[in-house]
């Protein structure tokens, strides 16, 4: 399926259905009476109680009871929408921006899609069902089971000891860690378009002395398109060229201004243009940037300039909200990383709102656009349905971000069992299939934790990911070994993979507020110790084929009850309300002056 994004033009019309939703979970003991009873023939508030849930957001914040809070299976949402009776010769398409994890759509009691994957878009027209005069019912089943088969991969543990728990009791089993936030997360879009429209628009740039080469692709459904005019508009809304009757072409910006990361010195990260498409009277508005990537065996270059990764590792968590979208979230993050001095964030563990990503583009902040491939641990997830799911999620995920000059890695996965013989033909298949479907051939890479050692799956990257916690996980409490074991890690891997390496994740779990001197896990003492050590090995290997770090996390976040998680994950250097610990400060303070070193541009 194609997906641009909706946009407003001269030939389409964009409405929202964000708002106040109604919402029942279908909690019965079989999980599945709201497909016995048919909720999507009727009003929701007509089969029983219902509450009010905002849309976007994840449900499980929002109410009182903990139980919708922890709930696995079924939850409805519906409400009444109308189509403006202009309208009548348009297609009308219903978009959904993600719901986690599975969902199926009605309108009017007629099911009009489902989908597979909580973190990517769908859409389908819905013509045939909608009314022209009167209301309209849109109906939602959403549903965020994890089972061997989704990614991320989780499964259910059922108890049968009815002397310890009661008859039918279940729980879900994760392997991430992070809170399994679920419900309608992003926006939920009426659009228009003609009858003839653009279906898709694929744009790839590259350089040439002054001059930027965009070639663009653009595909039309619906009828034999007509008369085609493509233009290249700059950011101050000049007309750069023009060209007619091409579906398929190349055009030329001479003089191009490129798209560059963001540094703190002064400079013009970000500069998009506009490709104007209208086919037979459709219009619709592309942005794109030009710049190329490249890996050598010891650098990653934007623009042929040696790029390094200041980054950090993120997540799309909040207070109440969960993982709904929020745009005054989005600000604080894109602010709170430009303070940090961050040129580039990782979207762990799954692909982000499109909201965030057009920040990415517009303000120059460099993207790992990671799959929701984590967790990828026991046997069972490496089956062909395993397989074939995962790589329609690539699909899905290059064709959604394709045009997007911040997106300059694809990460397949996160963490995988890449020990496992399994994981060989497993990841050979994935990788290959994701630069099958990027025309612009950006290098692919999966995040590794196994060891350089026994990984089987890393010959296939283009660049090596690696996470590690010496002084965490190992050694706990003793930041001492730090330097002596990264060092040796980074040693090892370099012997086997003439790769560029991203040390992808290094941290350590801080309580805000928590001190003790001499420092000791969890005060933001251990916090700063930890990252300085961390800090003086990436130093040594930053001039050599080290191309990056990213710290674990830009803010604490919600994970599933462990005793290992005090409210959350407390990695963060900033809290979950996005304000500084001392480890914010020392980040900004290292950030700040490399990126400030002339060495890096
Ligand atoms: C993935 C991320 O989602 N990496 C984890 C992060 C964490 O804080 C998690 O939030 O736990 C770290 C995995 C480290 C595994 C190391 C095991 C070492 C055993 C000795």
């Amino acid at each position: 399926q194609r997906i641009l994004y909706p946009r407003d033009s001269e030939s389409r019309t964009v409405k929202t259905l964000d708002g106040m939703w109604n919402f029942r979970a279908d909690a019965s003991s079989s999980r599945n009476q709201s497909f016995v009873d048919q909720w999507w023939t009727k009003p929701l508030e007509a089969t029983g109680p219902v509450l009010t849930m905002p849309v976007p957001s994840s449900y499980n914040d929002i109410t009182t009871d903990k139980n919708l809070r922890d709930f696995v299976g079924w939850v409805w949402y519906d409400r009444e929408f109308f189509v403006p009776a202009n309208w009548i010769n348009q297609r009308i398409i219903l978009r959904f921006g993600s719901a986690h994890y599975y969902a199926i759509v009605w309108v009017n009691g007629q099911q009009v899609m489902t989908h597979d994957g909580g973190h990517l878009p769908f859409e389908g027209a819905i013509n045939a069902v909608v009314n022209l005069s009167g209301p309209n019912r849109v109906t939602v089943a959403v549903n965020n089971t994890l089972l061997p088969t989704t990614l991320p991969p989780g499964s259910l543990s059922f108890q049968h000891d009815v002397k310890r728990y009661p008859v039918g009791y279940f729980t879900q089993q994760l392997q991430m860690d992070f809170f399994n936030y679920a419900g309608i997360h992003r926006h939920v879009h009426l659009y228009t378009t003609p009858q003839t429209y653009i279906d898709d628009i694929t744009i790839v740039t590259s350089i040439s002395g002054g001059d930027g080469i965009v070639n663009y692709e653009i595909t039309t459904a619906g009828g034999a398109p007509g008369a085609v005019q493509v233009s290249v508009v700059s950011k101050e809304g000049r007309t750069v060229v023009q060209l007619y009757n091409q579906l398929q072409g190349t055009v030329t910006i001479p003089n191009v201004r490129l798209w560059w990361p963001y540094t703190s010195m002064p400079s013009d990260p970000g500069y998009m243009y506009t490709l104007v498409v209208n086919v037979s009277g459709d219009i619709y508005r592309q942005p794109f940037g030009v710049r190329t990537v490249a890996v050598t065996d010891t650098q990653l270059l934007i623009n042929g300039r040696p790029f390094y990764c200041l980054g950090v590792d993120k997540h799309e968590d909040a207070d109440i909200r969960g993982k709904g979208l929020d745009y005054a979230l989005i600000a604080r993050d894109f602010n709170m990383m430009k303070w940090l001095g961050a040129n580039c964030f990782r979207t762990s563990h799954y692909p982000y709102a499109e909201e965030i990503m057009d920040q990415a583009d517009l303000q120059g902040i460099v993207v790992i656009d990671e799959s929701p491939g984590v967790g990828i641990s026991q046997v069972q997830n490496f089956g062909p349905i395993s397989l074939a799911h995962h790589k329609d999620v690539m699909t899905e995920m290059v064709q959604r971000d394709k045009n997007r000059p911040s997106v300059i890695i694809w990460s397949v996965a996160n963490e995988p069992s890449s020990y496992l013989p399994e994981a060989e033909a497993y990841f050979r298949d994935v990788i290959a299939h994701t630069r099958d479907v990027d025309k612009a051939k950006r290098p692919v890479t999966f995040v590794a934790s196994a060891d350089y050692t026994n990984d089987v799956a890393t010959q296939f990257v283009d660049i090596l990911c690696v996470n590690r916690y010496y002084g965490w996980y190992s050694d706990t409490g003793h930041t001492e070994v730090i330097q002596l074991q990264l060092s040796a890690d980074l040693e090892g891997w370099r012997s086997v993979h003439q790769k560029p390496i991203i040390i992808t994740e290094y941290g350590a779990d801080t309580v805000p507020g928590l001190h003790e001197y001499p420092e000791f896990v969890f005060t933001e003492e251990y916090q700063n110790t930890f990252m300085s050590e961390y800090h003086k090995t990436f130093d040594k290997y930053r001039t050599q084929f080290l191309v990056g770090e990213m710290v674990w996390n830009f803010a604490d976040f919600m994970t599933t009850q462990d005793v290992r998680r005090v409210v959350g994950n407390k990695k963060g250097v900033l809290t979950r309300q996005r304000q500084p610990k001392a480890a914010g400060h020392l980040l900004r303070a290292r950030y700040l002056s490399l990126s400030n070193s002339t060495t890096l541009y």
